[in-house]
């Protein structure tokens, strides 16, 4: 492996290339604009080794937030007409509520009050949190109120707002009725192998779902809306997001009583999902023998949602078995992010199998959370000899560790300092 402080420059070297002013992109071949999740994580990663950098990225991102609270999944601060979909095809200056700058109209998963929290915890600035704290609180709020379901749980529109072509959405796709030509240039595949990248028929899909969606200002009705998932990822990052913002409003003298109810509320809800059988949490599209099992069957442990027990028979039965996201012979990186039991399990296609650096960031948190140290010092060790071999690509092919997708690429970077630079809790 790489001496530590080799792994810190290569990682803050590539947040500095990827520094387009306003923000920093994701990524240089696929991602020109500022997409929500990413800056979160590229905060967290600023946190350690500039704090000021890492709060701008914040209040750029938040320069995209809605008049209703939402804060939108990419902002297009700059031009770059080499991407698509773009600007265009969202259309936010038609929608009441949107800003001034143009954006998407869904939203991505909301690790952004947690970003705050290690910036807060690495280089406290109470000015930056009476700025950005309200902003936050309005966008949890709003998840809840636009996008609760009857079991006190959050629904995602799109798979944009998830893990776009991960095989849990699979059969909530096939239900929709689309034409089944693309009538899109699609710009992802002249940068990136085919093989690597979701099919021509899901991005049917995502685009019938944004083109629906903009015909109703981008804010369904879910009783009616064809693609309401319930996605346990989303969900476990809004939980763990609401403590983190319960205590940055504790910061400010506040009580965070919204934020602190919101994330007993998730918690208890997902706690309802765990399955004795299979040792993981259940979808609502799913069930526990089913052959797309991924990842979103164990984020629960990411928000500290099991029990104790529960939390070693997960690990134990799922994240560490070799048949299902642990490391095995022929597959030897972990985490998947499909099970290797899956009949849809692809491991060089995207979100269907490869290995990504921001998920074993989750499941590394979550295991310290439980004190298993171990554990969670192994996965961190093997993430370390990933991106050290491999260098910070968007992921990785859990066989050889091969780089597949974007080169230098701003998560895997940020949460690698992240791991090497944050005093542990
Ligand atoms: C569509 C930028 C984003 C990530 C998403 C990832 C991917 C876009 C794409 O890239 O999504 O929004 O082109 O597929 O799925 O998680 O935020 O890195």
């Amino acid at each position: 492996m790489e001496p530590r402080q080799l792994l810190i420059e290569r990682a803050s070297a590539l947040l500095a290339t990827n520094d387009m002013g306003p923000f920093v992109r994701p990524g240089k071949e696929l991602y020109p604009h500022q997409w929500n999740w990413d800056s979160a994580f590229v905060a967290l990663g600023l946190a350690q080794i500039d704090p000021e950098r890492g709060r701008a990225e914040v209040r750029s991102l938040l320069r995209g937030q809605w008049s209703d609270g939402m804060v939108p999944h990419i902002v297009f601060h700059i031009p770059a007409p080499d991407y698509s979909p773009g600007p265009e095809l969202w259309d936010s200056a038609a929608c009441e509520q949107a800003p001034a700058v143009p954006t998407s109209g869904l939203t991505q998963p909301p690790v952004l009050a947690t970003a705050v929290r290690v910036l807060h915890e690495a280089s406290p600035d109470r000015s930056f949190l009476e700025e950005v704290v309200p902003a936050l609180e309005r966008w949890h709020d709003w998840l809840h109120g636009e996008r609760g379901v009857d079991s006190g749980l959050i629904a995602i529109v799109h798979p944009w707002e998830g893990a776009d072509n991960s095989p849990r959405f699979d059969r909530a796709l096939a239900r929709l009725e689309v034409e089944s030509e693309l009538d899109f240039t699609r710009t992802d595949r002249q940068e990136i192998d085919a093989s690597e990248r979701p099919t021509d028929s899901d991005y049917v899909r995502y685009l019938y779902l944004v083109r629906r969606l903009q015909a109703q200002g981008y804010r369904p009705t879910l009783d009616d809306w064809p693609f309401v998932f319930v996605d346990l990822t989303f969900n476990s990052i809004l939980a763990a997001a609401e403590v983190d913002l319960a205590w940055l409003w504790g910061e400010l003298g506040g009580d965070g009583a919204r934020a602190s109810a919101g994330a007993a509320r998730l918690s208890e809800a997902l706690a309802q999902r765990w399955n004795e059988a299979g040792a993981v949490y259940i979808e609502d599209d799913g069930d526990p023998a089913a052959a797309d099992e991924t990842i979103d069957a164990m984020f629960p442990l990411y928000a500290g949602v099991p029990r104790p027990d529960q939390a070693r028979r997960l690990f134990a039965e799922a994240l560490w078995s070799p048949e299902r996201f642990g490391p095995s012979p022929e597959a030897p990186w972990p985490v998947t992010s499909a099970s290797k039991a899956s009949s849809a399990y692809d491991p060089r296609r995207y979100w269907r199998g490869p290995v990504w650096v921001n998920i074993k960031w989750f499941f590394i948190q979550g295991l310290e959370r439980y004190g298993l140290q171990a554990e969670a010092d192994e996965l961190r060790r093997l993430t370390l000899e990933l991106v050290s071999q491999s260098g910070f690509v968007e992921y990785y092919d859990p066989r050889t560790g091969e780089p597949l997708g974007v080169s230098d690429f701003s998560w895997s970077a940020a949460l690698t300092l992240d791991l090497l630079m944050r005093p542990s809790a």
